[in-house]
């Protein structure tokens, strides 16, 4: 097979990518090693910028979106004593958008066919060739028959443990990395969100974070130590905890009810650089990952795919090279201003196993200030929002 872009990995990089490819009628092609039904299923990210909106929107892949999505124009920062409600909306004219990865990501598969988008599913030991020539091309196992696709550039958009960013040498590349100590444990479940805003708290025994996908459907999570068992923690355990540390006031309006998914993600800071390496790409979590306190993973796979594709556009149009040999800088300007905020908010709010009461003061401290700071709230606001394109 032949085509100008082969994409690897349909997340929401890699099938966004494809579909503003698509756009501008240049061939793409997506390769991914798990089933249709596997990656709708996952459950990830929660809130999106409107720079992620605004994408869906210039594809036309929003109807469900506008019709579903909740626009939310604050968010609260709970810290024991008080909610301090930073007025996004106000601060910045924009509102975040909760509308679930799940649901990006089955709008954009359900949208390809007929875009003609090919998304192969379910293929095996994916590797890449030739990536510093013109003529680079991927082979892979599809029902057990061994395949080749030929194509001008290979886009990784296989995530933080695909093989993409793995065939840039070591001797032209950089890893930047912090491991925090803690995961966080999530529960899914079908009861009405005890806030019509997200809560993030601050508590003596952890950060937890009250969040949503519909008004029918709520999303929490708790800091629990890294190597946390799953098994430790049944419903009401967790549902226990979470009434703790988000307090009274919010406890009182939680509705319980059985996990529909309930699982622990670590939580990690990484960049690799650079982005390009001669004919490859790379996107999304295959190129950065950050805590998700900031809410900004997903949205930063969303901004480096705009910049990859007007890129790879211009390329194809015009036959400049200048977009694609500025990506990784333009690309990476970003991300490292949204690893600097989910990194800052993520210090804020949970609790560090080696800090001591100085370390909390400090804790305390900030919030203070943010709470009697318009100038500190603004700055929580427009990062929150998404930094412009
Ligand atoms: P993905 O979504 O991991 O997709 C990569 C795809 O590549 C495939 N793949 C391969 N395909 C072929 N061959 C191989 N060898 C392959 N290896 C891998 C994978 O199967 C997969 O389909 O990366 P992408 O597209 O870069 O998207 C990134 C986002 O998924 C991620 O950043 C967010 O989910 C992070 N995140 C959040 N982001 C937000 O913007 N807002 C949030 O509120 C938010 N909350 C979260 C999150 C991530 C979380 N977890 C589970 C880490 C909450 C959590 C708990
Ligand atoms: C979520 O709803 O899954 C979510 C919301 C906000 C975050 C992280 C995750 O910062």
């Amino acid at each position: 097979m032949k085509t100008q872009v082969v994409i690897i990995g349909a997340g929401p990089a890699g099938l966004m990518l494809g579909h503003l490819l698509r756009q501008a009628d240049i061939d793409a092609l997506i390769v991914e090693r798990r089933s249709r039904v596997h990656v709708e299923g996952r459950i990830r990210a929660g809130v999106l910028e409107d720079t992620t909106t605004n994408i869906l929107d210039r594809l036309g892949i929003n109807t469900r979106l506008r019709a579903e999505g909740l626009p939310h124009g604050g968010v609260i920062l709970a810290d024991g004593e008080r909610h301090i409600r930073i007025d996004i909306e106000a601060l910045t004219g924009r509102p975040v958008m909760i509308y679930g990865q799940t649901e990006v990501t089955k709008d954009l598969i359900d949208a390809a066919e007929s875009r003609g988008l090919d998304i192969l599913w379910q293929t095996e030991s994916i590797a890449l060739h030739d990536i510093t020539t013109t003529a680079p091309y991927v082979t892979f196992a599809k029902d057990g028959e061994p395949m080749r696709i030929d194509a001008r550039f290979i886009a990784g958009c296989d995530g933080s443990h695909g093989p993409s960013r793995k065939s840039v040498p070591a001797a032209v590349s950089r890893e930047y990395e912090r491991v925090y100590p803690f995961g966080w444990l999530g529960i899914l479940a079908d009861v009405p969100p005890c806030n019509d805003e997200l809560i993030y708290a601050s508590h003596q025994r952890g950060f937890a974070l009250a969040s949503m996908r519909s008004m029918t459907r709520s999303r929490y999570y708790i800091q629990v130590p890294i190597d946390e068992r799953l098994e430790a923690w049944p419903d009401d355990r967790l549902w226990d905890e979470l009434e703790t540390r988000l307090g009274p006031d919010v406890a009182s309006s939680i509705t319980r009810g059985p996990a529909l998914e309930k699982s622990i993600a670590p939580l990690r800071s990484f960049v690799f650089e650079p982005m390009r390496h001669a004919s490859l790409f790379l996107a999304g979590d295959a190129a950065h990952i950050v805590p998700p306190t900031g809410a900004k993973g997903l949205n930063l796979a969303a901004s480096d795919v705009v910049y990859l594709s007007d890129a790879l556009i211009e390329y194809f149009r015009k036959g400049s090279e200048s977009g694609i040999d500025g990506y990784s800088k333009r690309a990476l300007a970003r991300v490292w201003k949204s690893e600097r905020f989910s990194w800052q908010l993520t210090m804020l709010m949970h609790r560090f196993p080696n800090d001591g009461p100085f370390e909390q003061r400090m804790q305390a401290a900030e919030l203070e200030y943010i709470a009697s700071s318009e100038a500190a709230q603004r700055t929580i606001a427009e990062n929150y929002v998404g930094l412009p394109l």
